[in-house]
């Protein structure tokens, strides 16, 4: 076993907003050069930290990226004592902020109506991650201020599964703690709905770490 306290900064990425339906621009995408640019209103910066500090998820401060898929059911070595691992969803926590860029098209409050991440992996015979949808989070972006809010890195019933992988035989990865990367797209609209979406990622690893003091 392994743990890993780090809690930090994986990746800032930041992605143009652009409008995905341009209907008075000839179809141009916002790319250098395309009438779509005018339809530009402004730049989303991303950031995203996984395990970190929240009232509901204050013990995963101390797991970072480090997503433990093996629960230990009984801590201490007794059975008389009912003393699980914590074991919940891994989360991590976005900030996104919004920064008009064009002086021409009226700043406006962006509406982040959900998420979905893809996870792929670097690690040679890592188990593959199913990918996770979730369109039930409303999240406001208001011009010029950094929203932060929380998303799933990897659910109970991913980790579940990645556990099974790892256990039975039929994926047998190159490192005891493979690596894999989500990549979060958020989307969503601006109050004139106009529709936008940006990308974030982080990495993690996946393991059995040793919780049992949380
Ligand atoms: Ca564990
Ligand atoms: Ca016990």
């Amino acid at each position: 076993m392994k743990n890993n306290n780090s809690c930090f900064l994986v990746s800032v990425l930041f992605f143009a907003l652009f409008s995905i339906t341009l209907p008075a621009c000839g179809g141009g995408t916002g790319n250098p050069g395309s009438e779509g640019l005018d339809k530009t209103w402004g730049i989303i910066t991303a950031e995203i930290m996984p395990g970190v500090e929240v009232s509901d998820y204050k013990n995963f401060a101390a797991q970072g990226r480090s997503v433990d898929v093996f629960q230990n059911h009984d801590c201490d070595g007794n059975p008389e004592s009912n003393d699980p691992e914590l074991f919940t969803e891994h989360p991590a926590r976005v900030n996104i902020t919004l920064t008009p860029s064009n002086d021409n098209i009226p700043t406006a409050e962006h509406i982040i109506e959900g998420y979905r991440i893809d996870y792929t992996t670097e690690t040679p015979g890592a188990p593959p991650i199913q990918s996770f949808t979730s369109g039930s989070q409303t999240i406001v972006l208001k011009p010029d201020t950094e929203t932060s809010f929380y998303v799933v890195m990897v659910d109970i019933s991913r980790k579940i599964k990645l556990a099974e992988d790892l256990t039975y035989g039929q994926y047998q990865p190159q490192y005891q703690y493979p690596t894999y990367t989500a990549i979060y797209t958020f989307y969503g609209k601006d109050i004139h709905g106009n529709s936008f979406q940006t990308v974030v990622q982080t990495n993690f690893d996946v393991g059995d770490y040793d919780y049992c003091s949380l």
